[in-house]
């Protein structure tokens, strides 16, 4: 058997994809329609307060293209809380306005394949901060679930480590390579969800994804082993952004 690697973890995440059901939202009373953002301008304000608490963060965006509107990205120290939020936004009167798109359970991974030997992450502040992120307020999101191949010729589980870890490092030194313009939060899902990691890119310029993605497919890690699901891509939505979508 090849030698797992390690790795830490941080927050849970939920990825909570919803679509908005116009035909409802404006088909409803102006009291109603009141009603129903003042119920989520309340949620997201109580999601705020746990963010400024450090106790956990939130990203929303609005999809652009068809498969979702709104995407919330929560991170807890549980997920009894990430279960919490999700039966919070249900019962809100502005869960009757949308529909359940998709969703995806993770938590913050960070694999030891680059770490120095002889030194305990734990105890590097760099490293645990980015176990618990607070999460930027970048214009653009870019989520998408990925696997490392598992076929009989390119299987990434039976690699030996200092093969995984030669290979990490060049998918790493490209990902160096976009410090300040793109922020990455690999989440794995292993034993959670239905792909083996989530990932979550975010960046003012929505073209440095395309750039990061693309140049990544040509290196071994993700030419050869990876696989990937759907892709959603989307814009921030602040406090005011967000009412002025419903007006
Ligand atoms: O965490 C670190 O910074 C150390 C180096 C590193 C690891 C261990 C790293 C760096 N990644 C790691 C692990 Mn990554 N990453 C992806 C994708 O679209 C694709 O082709 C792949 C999707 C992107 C865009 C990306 C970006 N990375 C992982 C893992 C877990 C692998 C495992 O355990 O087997 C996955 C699935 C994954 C996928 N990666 C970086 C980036 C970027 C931008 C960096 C540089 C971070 C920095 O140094 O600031």
């Amino acid at each position: 058997m090849s030698e797992a690697a390690q790795t830490l973890d941080g927050w849970y995440v939920l990825h909570d994809l919803r679509s908005i059901d116009w035909q409802a939202w404006n088909a409803a009373l102006p009291s109603e329609k009141d009603q129903a953002l003042s119920e989520l301008t309340s949620l997201v304000s109580d999601w705020r307060a746990v963010e400024e608490r450090k106790e956990g963060s939130l990203a929303l965006y609005s999809v652009v293209g068809q498969k979702a509107d709104l995407i919330f990205m929560h991170l807890r120290e549980t997920l009894e809380e990430l279960n919490a939020i999700e039966n919070a936004f249900n019962r809100s009167g502005f869960a009757r306005f949308t529909r359940k798109e998709y969703s995806y359970v993770s938590v913050v991974e960070l694999s030891n394949y680059m770490s120095p030997p002889g030194v305990d992450p734990l105890q590097v502040p760099e490293i645990v901060a980015r176990l618990k992120p607070t999460l930027p307020r970048s214009n653009h999101i870019c989520f998408y679930p990925m696997n490392k191949k598992r076929d009989l010729q390119d299987n990434w589980y039976m690699l030996p480590m200092e093969e995984r870890k030669t290979l990490m490092r060049s998918h790493g030194m490209i990902g160096r390579g976009y410090a300040g313009k793109v922020k990455q939060i690999i989440s794995g899902s292993v034993g959670f969800d239905d792909w083996e990691w989530g990932v979550t890119l975010f960046a003012d310029d929505a073209l440095q994804f395309k750039k990061l993605v693309y140049e990544m497919r040509f290196d071994e890690v993700s030419a050869r082993y990876g696989e990937f699901g759907a892709f959603y891509v989307g814009n921030l939505l602040t406090e005011q952004s967000l009412s002025e979508l419903f007006k």
